[in-house]
């Protein structure tokens, strides 16, 4: 199973201060790491074959070099070079026989950079790449090893995903640290830039992957690639805030549409109830609990939610914060599945 995936670029490999290193999802490989050396000065060589067979180069189409592989510690890894310039490598567990992977990486990469016009100088289409590569990659590891379950050799290994998505500053990175940590602080992360994969290890399930998606609008773009495979799909919406109840739906509708993901479950959580609770407690004295029922039909009278009747649908208010309804949450989610 892969697990992480870096790009270094440079117009001189050997200049290793000038060297742009990317990695997804951990920052696993940088310039001071030793990895680097050893990568770069084993892709030397391959650069010195490639030179000399191939004069001139034909600028639009990327030149895919033959993988390399390295055992590092805990990790297998196989690297690719791209245009005398841009090392692509993957990290596999150290059980991981590369060899397997190896005609997969050069029809994905092909597919990516020399089917599509790709250009390695966009900060934001080097990041996608190697995100869609990590998916892929994941994706048919994972087939492999559902292959071994349902052989019934070993059932505990199954992978739940659970795709979790929503605008931004809805609570979802908040709500998988609850789940795995136990822990909450106001404002404890930084808007989510990437996928953020957290694995839960649970006793009935297996492990149970939580695909926490960036909320901001420049990057629900990259919802879909996430979504593909999700067994559940999980939406949140921040209820203390109103005004972005309207784009809730079009967002949430835009991607459920999708003939893909019909069927699979979706649980609407209605987060941060806690400041809507305060809000009715200051306010007029209003019952707390007709409060939330008169929320509950408005939210699903503005996003629709009674339209949704192809797959068992399910809503939970939720706080991440007072930890209101999380262990129900999950239980919910187990039930769903
Ligand atoms: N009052 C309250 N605040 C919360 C709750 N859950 C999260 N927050 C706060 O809301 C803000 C956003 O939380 P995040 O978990 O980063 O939100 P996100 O949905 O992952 O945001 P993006 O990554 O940008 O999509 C943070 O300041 C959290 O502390 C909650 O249940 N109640
Ligand atoms: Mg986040």
């Amino acid at each position: 199973m892969i697990q992480n995936i870096f790009l270094i670029q440079g117009n001189d490999l050997q200049d290793v201060r000038a060297l742009t290193i990317l990695n997804y999802p951990h920052e696993l490989v940088n310039k001071n790491s030793r990895l680097v050396k050893t990568i770069i000065s084993d892709q030397d060589l391959e650069i010195k074959n490639t030179k000399s067979k191939n004069g001139s180069k034909n600028l639009k189409f990327h030149q895919i070099g033959k993988p390399l592989h390295f055992k590092v510690k805990d990790h297998a890894i196989t690297t690719v070079l791209i245009d005398d310039g841009i090392i692509i490598g993957v990290m596999l567990e150290k059980d991981d026989n590369p060899h397997d992977y190896e005609d997969f990486f050069l029809e994905i990469l092909h597919e990516i950079i020399n089917e599509n016009a790709f250009s390695f100088e966009d900060e934001l289409e080097r990041e996608n790449l190697l995100i869609t590569i990590f998916i892929d990659f994941r994706r048919y590891s994972q087939e492999v090893i559902k292959q071994i379950a349902s052989a019934g050799l070993e059932k505990k290994s199954q992978i739940v995903k659970v795709f979790l998505f929503g605008l931004e500053e809805a609570g979802k990175t908040s709500l998988v640290r609850r789940i795995k940590t136990g822990e909450y602080e106001d404002n404890y992360f930084q808007p989510t830039r990437r996928f953020n994969i957290e694995h839960v290890h649970d006793d009935e399930i297996g492990v149970m992957a939580f695909w926490d998606m960036p909320g901001q609008l420049i990057f629900r773009k990259k919802w879909l690639a996430g979504a593909q495979d999700s067994n559940i799909i999980v939406y949140m919406i921040d209820v203390s805030d109103q005004i972005k109840f309207e784009e809730s739906k079009t967002e949430l509708h835009a991607i459920i549409n999708r003939f893909e993901l019909s069927n699979i479950p979706l649980l609407i959580l209605g987060n941060k109830i806690d400041l809507v609770n305060q809000l009715s407690e200051n306010g007029n004295g209003d019952n707390i609990n007709e409060h939330l029922i008169r929320l509950k039909h408005e939210i699903f009278d503005i996003l629709e939610l009674e339209k949704i009747n192809n797959r068992k649908i399910e809503f939970l208010f939720t706080s991440v914060k007072t930890n209101y309804n999380i262990e129900e949450f999950y239980e919910l989610l187990i039930e769903l599945l």
